[in-house]
C-alpha cells in the first residue's frame, strides 16, 4: 500500500507521523532488526537539489524517502538506511564503520539509572555527604576522542558522566556539583567502565554550598511590575498554508531536522509581484563549546550540542512556558523514539511578530512635518535544553528584507568547585558563590546558509575599509583654487575607501571578522542588475564574535575544524552538511570543513554555501548565577543593490495601519489603489 502523504505539501516537508512508521515498517519487514537496535533517527531523507529543482520548473513528484541511523548494541556497528516511502523499499542499508551516532535521550536515562547504581560511584557520592543516591543526576557529557583515558577502547560507545545532588526533586542540582567524580560508562552495554575520583575538594556538597532557587514559588519576588499587553485586534500579518509562510513580502519554508532543529526554506523576498530568493536552505548547523580552565576535571570539555546530541531532539514544547507576548502560531516537531515509535515535541516551534521601535523617520525641521514608521519584525524559533544550558535560536524577519540569525544564551552554567582557601584565578575561573567557580568558556554556532541572491550562479567579495597614501593633511594649507585644491589625491588625509576583492576559491575565503576595518562579506549575482546597473547581492556584516581562544593542535579544533574561521564558503554540494562531519561524536575530527576546503574549489559563479561561526566568549560573573539573563549574539544578512531603493519606504504609519486596512477591504481589489487615493 502506498504511503499517505497527503499532509504533505513539499518536497521538504519534514516526516509525518505516518511515515515515521511506515519507514519503520518497511525497514523491519525487509532486514533482521533485533532487540538490541536503537533507532538513532528516522528523518527524511532531503531530496537532491537537482530533485527539487525539477520539482519546482516542471512540477514534477520527489519520492519521498526516509532516512535512519541505527545502532545495534549486541553487535556495537552503526547501520545507514534510506527506505522509499514511494516504492515502499529498502533502497540502501549500509554497515558504517567506526563512527557513532549522536547521543539518544534513552541514553541519558539510562546513563543515569548505570551510574546512580555503581557501587564505586556511590562510595565516592557518599565521601562528598551524598546520601539519598535516587536525588543524584547525571549528564552524560560527549566523550570527545583524545581525551578519552588510555586504558579505555575508543572504539566503544562511551559518554563522560558528571554528577550533580538536589535536595530535592525540583532542587537546582546544577547548584551542587559533585565535581572531581568522572564516570566512563559504555553506552552499548550500559555499563560503568571507569570511575575516577580526583577529591571532593570540599566535605559536603549538601552543607557546604549554597542554594541556587531560582523557581517562582522559591524566590521573593519585585511588586512593582505592571500588566504590559500586545494586542493585535485583527490578528497577525502573515498568510499560512502548511509549513509555508507570506510575511510583509517575505515567503518562507519552515522545516525540522531532529539535529539542527528549525530549517528555513526557500527565503525569498516578494518585488513587484515577483519573489526573488535569498537563501535555499537555512539552519544553525554544528556548535562547539570549549572551556579554558586548565583544571582536569573540566579542560576536557567540548560539547558539540547540535552534531553530538541533536539539539532539534531536545527541542522544548512551548505549550508552557512560551515567553512570546500577542498572536503566537506554532508547529510541532515530529520525531521518533529509539524503539522506532512516532515522539512529537508539541508546539516546538513559535511564529509570532514583535514591534522592534523605530523602522525610519525623518522630521522636516523647517516645516516640523515628521514622517516616523514603526519596525515590525517576524520571529521564527525554537528553543532546546541540552542538560544545564538553554539556548533559543531565533530567527528574525525585517520590513527593510533584512534578517537576523540570534541565539539567546541562557540556563545554568556548568560550573566547578574551588578548595576552600585556593588563592584567587589568575583568569581562568571567576567565583560565582562561595566554593564555586565559573570556568571561562567560548560557545561557537556554525550557521550553514545555502545562498541564491537572485539564482544560483553568485560570487563572494569582502569588503572592508582601506586608506589611501597620506596627503600632506594638516601640514599643508588647502588651497581652494578649483584646480587641484592642494597635493596629491589625499589632500586632507581623511580619504578612504571601501576595498571590494573577490574572494575567488574555498581558502581564499577563510576569513576572520575584523571589526576595526568595517570587513563584510557579499554574495553577488553578476548576471542581474539593479536600477543603477549594480549587481544585485546581500551581505553578511558580523555582530559580536570573538576568535577560538584553543590552540591549533588542540582537541577541539582538531574535532571542530569550523571554529578555526568565521567565514568559511564552498560552492553546493548535496552531501556536505555538517561543518564538523556526518558523525562528531568520538570523532578525531579533521572532517567536514577543513576538509573539503582543501580542494581549494572555485567560488566564481557557483552555487555558494556560506558558513558562518559565531562566537560567545563567556567570562563568568555571579550575575550570571543561579541563572544566566538572556546574552544575544547574532548576525544580519542585508540587501545591497537588491532594491533601487529602502524597501520599507511602502510601510504606512501606524495611524494609517488601521484606515488602510478598512479602506482597502471595503473599495479596493488593488493595495496600489490606495497610494494613489492619498
Ligand atoms: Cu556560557
Amino acid at each position: 500500500m502506498a504511503v499517505e502523504t497527503t499532509q504533505v505539501d513539499h518536497p521538504y516537508d519534514p516526516l509525518t507521523p505516518k511515515e515515521i512508521e511506515t519507514a519503520r515498517d518497511i525497514l523491519e519487514r525487509e532486514r533482521e532488526i533485533g532487540g538490541g537496535f536503537r533507532y538513532v533517527k528516522i528523518v527524511l531523507e532531503e531530496p537532491s537539489k537537482k530533485e527539487i529543482k525539477s520539482f519546482e520548473t516542471a512540477s514534477g513528484s520527489v519520492n519521498r524517502e526516509a532516512f535512519i541511523i541505527l545502532r545495534d548494541r549486541n553487535e556495537k556497528t552503526t547501520y545507514e538506511a534510506v527506505v522509499s516511502l514511494s516504492t515502499n523499499s529498502v533502497i540502501s542499508w549500509e554497515e558504517k564503520p567506526d563512527v557513532q551516532p549522536s547521543i539518544t535521550l534513552a541514553e541519558f536515562d539510562e546513563c543515569e539509572e548505570t551510574v546512580k547504581s555503581n557501587e564505586e560511584w556511590r562510595h565516592a557520592a557518599a565521601k562528598r555527604g551524598v546520601e539519598e543516591f535516587d536525588l543524584a543526576i547525571v549528564d552524560p557529557w560527549s566523550v570527545g576522542h583524545h581525551l578519552v583515558p588510555s586504558d579505555l577502547d575508543r572504539n566503544r560507545r562511551l559518554a563522560h558522566a558528571m554528577s550533580w545532588i538536589r535536595t530535592s526533586e525540583e532542587d537546582n542540582g546544577y547548584a551542587r556539583p559533585m565535581d572531581g567524580l568522572h564516570v566512563w560508562v559504555d553506552l552499548d552495554e550500559m555499563e560503568v567502565l571507569k570511575v575516577l575520583d580526583r577529591g571532593a575538594k570540599i566535605n559536603n556538597v549538601i552543607d557546604d554550598l549554597e542554594d541556587a532557587k531560582y523557581r517562582e514559588e522559591d524566590r521573593n519576588l519585585r511588586t512593582d511590575l505592571k500588566p504590559y499587553n500586545v494586542d493585535q485586534p485583527e490578528g497577525p500579518s502573515w498568510e499560512i498554508d502548511g509549513r509555508k509562510i507570506e510575511w510583509q513580502n517575505w515567503h518562507i519554508r519552515i522545516g525540522w531536522t531532529q539535529r539542527e532543529g528549525l530549517v528555513l526554506y526557500n527565503i525569498g523576498y516578494e518585488d513587484d509581484g515577483e519573489v526573488r530568493k535569498i537563501i535555499h536552505r537555512a539552519s544553525a548547523a554544528e556548535m562547539n563549546v570549549p572551556y579554558g580552565d586548565p583544571d582536569p576535571n573540566h579542560n576536557w570539555k567540548n560539547a558539540g550540542d547540535i552534531g553530538e546530541y541533536n539539539i532539534g531532539r531536545l527541542a522544548n514544547s512551548l505549550t508552557e512556558g512560551c515567553d512570546c507576548l500577542g498572536y503566537m502560531h506554532y508547529l510541532d516537531a515530529v520525531m521518533n523514539d529509539t524503539d522506532g515509535n512516532v515522539s512529537i515535541v508539541p508546539n516546538a516551534i513559535c511564529i509570532h511578530e514583535e514591534d522592534y521601535g523605530t523602522l525610519w523617520k525623518h522630521t522636516n525641521w523647517r516645516t516640523e512635518n515628521s514622517e516616523v514608521r514603526r519596525n515590525r519584525r517576524l520571529v521564527i524559533s525554537f528553543v532546546a535544553t541540552v542538560g544545564n544550558y538553554d539556548y533559543q535560536f531565533n530567527w528574525y524577519f525585517y520590513q527593510d528584507a533584512s534578517l537576523e540569525p540570534q541565539v539567546r544564551l541562557t540556563g545554568i552554567n556548568s560550573n566547578g568547585l574551588i578548595d576552600p582557601g585556593t588563592e584567587t584565578s589568575p583568569g581562568y575561573y571567576e567565583m560565582m558563590a562561595p566554593n564555586m567557580k565559573g570556568m571561562v568558556h567560548q560557545h561557537f554556532f556554525n550557521f550553514r546558509l545555502d545562498m541564491a541572491v537572485d539564482g544560483d550562479e553568485n560570487t563572494l567579495y569582502r569588503r572592508q575599509n582601506q586608506q589611501i597614501p597620506k596627503g600632506p593633511g594638516v601640514e599643508q594649507e588647502i588651497v581652494w583654487d578649483g584646480e587641484g585644491d592642494g597635493a596629491g589625491p589625499n589632500p586632507t588625509g581623511a580619504a578612504f575607501y571601501t576595498e571590494k576583492k573577490q574572494l575567488k576559491t574555498e581558502q581564499e575565503a577563510q576569513e576572520l571578522i575584523n571589526s576595526l576595518k568595517g570587513r563584510y562579506w557579499q554574495v553577488e549575482n553578476p548576471n542581474k542588475t539593479n536600477g543603477v546597473g549594480e549587481p544585485v547581492g546581500y551581505r553578511l556584516v558580523p555582530g559580536e564574535n570573538v576568535e577560538a581562544a584553543a590552540q591549533a593542535q588542540s582537541s577541539v579544533v582538531e574535532r571542530a575544524g569550523y571554529i578555526k574561521y568565521h567565514l568559511w564558503a564552498t560552492p553546493y554540494r548535496d552531501d556536505e552538511r555538517f561543518p564538523a562531519g556526518e558523525y562528531p561524536n568520538q570523532s578525531p575530527g579533521s572532517e567536514g570543513l577543513p576538509k573539503w576546503t582543501e580542494q581549494d574549489r572555485s567560488l566564481d559563479g557557483e552555487d555558494i554555501v556560506l558558513w558562518y561561526t559565531l562566537g560567545v566568549n563567556h567570562v563568568d560573573r555571579p550575575e550570571d548565577w543561579p541563572i544566566l539573563p538572556v546574552h544575544l549574539a547574532s548576525f544580519k544578512l542585508e540587501p545591497v543593490c537588491f532594491f533601487d531603493e529602502n524597501p520599507a519606504i511602502d510601510v504606512p504609519p501606524e495611524h494609517a495601519i488601521k484606515d488602510i486596512h478598512k479602506r482597502r477591504e471595503a473599495k479596493y481589489d488593488d493595495p496600489d489603489a490606495v497610494a494613489d487615493d492619498d
